[in-house]
């Protein structure tokens, strides 16, 4: 039985690919050959989750056949050889997200429990009674909701960046809404309803004038473009494992050491201590400070190997291959009668987001999925953007490493048939 660090990536991932070859990055997830209703699956959902490359299901079985032990505790040799690939899959992720230092990557169970625990932490506190939050008016829930929960608990006030009719942020209001009483900014890298990448770089450079921390919701940006927590000088970032090949149930918190330093513990337990009295009890140090309790040990060596996936693949061809799927999708949705896209930001990442006049988007959802095409229709939990619309929803296109422009051709001749079906 192979252990996790035996398991190799197969030499045709490491071959420097000139040409992005996605025939072959098909052969590698299985379930690309499912059917669905009797045809071919066209998985264009990715932004909900992407599926998982043979190397994570191998490293996730080789993990519980011949390693299976808990971390950071045992002294005896499955639990070394375990606390070696968690910690080895914490070394990945700090390069993935070229972060200066182990200790600033925090495993967490996604993006959602990310940002509630930078609210949480950072945010009790360092934010008061009067101080103001800003997020925007693309935000994800998960963006939105841990922020009024705090400002509830402490009396601040959320600000909110509004968008124009392309679905970009109105980069002169936020200018307005920074002043000496803004105390954090929260926003997404990428929106997940409209694909608008956001000019993060400026907004931190902005909010950092005015000595106030930024958090970048990388959910949607991480799977898409590479990531330099250090040339965006972002002060936390926050993505989800499964949304870039990984597992499900875990995910990363970034956070500057300075900052994390300085904020009290998230949850007690297990594992995030150094001495406990009934008196007083030293917390750990950095990053385990933040994970208490046994973690999600598959998952953490599971998202190091889609980590290898990934760069084995190259970020770069995966921006390039996606952005070419983008502009041909939306080349060819473009001229369909009735058909309206929502979000049409110069600089858009992995997502495509449409409606379709006198079809409501789960209708559009429904009879696709009958062609074994498998889109998202609903309010992507961004209901904020679909008020800003004036639409109760939307059907979304959403793409992955392993998407070809003859599924885009399968998914408009789909739309036809709604067409056919609700005309
Ligand atoms: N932020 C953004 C921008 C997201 O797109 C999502 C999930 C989250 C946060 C939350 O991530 P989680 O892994 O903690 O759930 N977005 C979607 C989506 O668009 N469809 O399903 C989930």
């Amino acid at each position: 039985m192979k252990a996790v660090h035996e398991i190799p990536v197969r030499d045709a991932w490491k071959t420097d690919r000139a040409a992005y070859d996605v025939t072959k990055i098909r052969e590698d997830f299985p379930i690309l050959k499912r059917k669905v209703h009797g045809k071919p699956l066209v998985y264009l959902d990715n932004a909900a989750t992407t599926q998982k490359p043979m190397l994570v299901v191998d490293t996730l079985h080789a993990y519980y056949t011949a390693e299976n032990s808990n971390v950071h505790r045992g002294i005896h040799f499955l639990s070394e050889q375990a606390t070696t690939a968690y910690e080895g899959a914490r070394a990945k992720a700090k390069g993935f997200l070229d972060a200066s230092d182990t200790r600033e990557i925090v495993f967490v169970r996604g993006t959602t429990e990310a940002i509630n625990l930078v609210a949480q932490s950072y945010g009790r506190a360092f934010i008061k009674q009067g101080d103001e939050i800003i997020i925007s008016a693309m935000e994800h829930h998960s963006n939105i909701v841990p922020w009024q929960i705090l400002c509830e608990q402490v009396g601040a006030m959320l600000r909110v960046i509004p968008i124009n009719h392309d679905g970009e942020l109105l980069m002169n209001e936020f200018e307005r809404l920074l002043n000496e009483k803004t105390k954090f900014v929260s926003v997404a890298h990428v929106s997940n309803a409209l694909g608008t990448v956001n000019p993060v770089k400026e907004i931190v450079q902005m909010s950092h004038r005015l000595g106030v921390p930024v958090l970048l919701d990388g959910a949607q940006a991480a799977p898409h473009m590479k990531v330099d927590v250090q040339e965006l000088d972002c002060d936390f970032y926050a993505f989800s494992g499964h949304k870039v090949y990984g597992p499900t149930g875990i995910g990363i918190l970034y956070g500057k050491a300075r900052l994390l330093e300085a904020m009290p513990p998230y949850q007690g337990g297990g594992d995030m201590i150094s001495l406990v009295t009934f008196e007083k009890t030293h917390y750990n140090e950095l990053p385990y400070k933040f994970e208490a309790g046994t973690p999600h040990i598959a998952g953490v060596i599971g998202l190091g190997a889609a980590i290898d996936y990934v760069n084995a693949i190259g970020m770069a061809g995966i921006s390039a291959h996606e952005r070419e799927l983008l502009a041909y999708a939306t080349g060819e949705l473009s001229p369909i009668a009735g058909l309206r896209i929502i979000g049409t930001a110069r600089e858009k990442a992995g997502v495509l987001s449409f409606v379709l006049e006198g079809v409501h988007p789960h209708d559009i959802g429904t009879v696709v999925d009958r062609e074994g095409v498998a889109i998202r229709a609903g309010h992507h939990c961004a209901m904020p953007v679909m008020q800003r619309f004036g639409v109760p929803a939307t059907a979304r296109v959403s793409f992955g490493l392993y998407n070809t422009k003859e599924e885009v051709d399968g998914l408009v001749k789909a739309i036809h048939k709604v067409i056919q079906v609700f005309g």
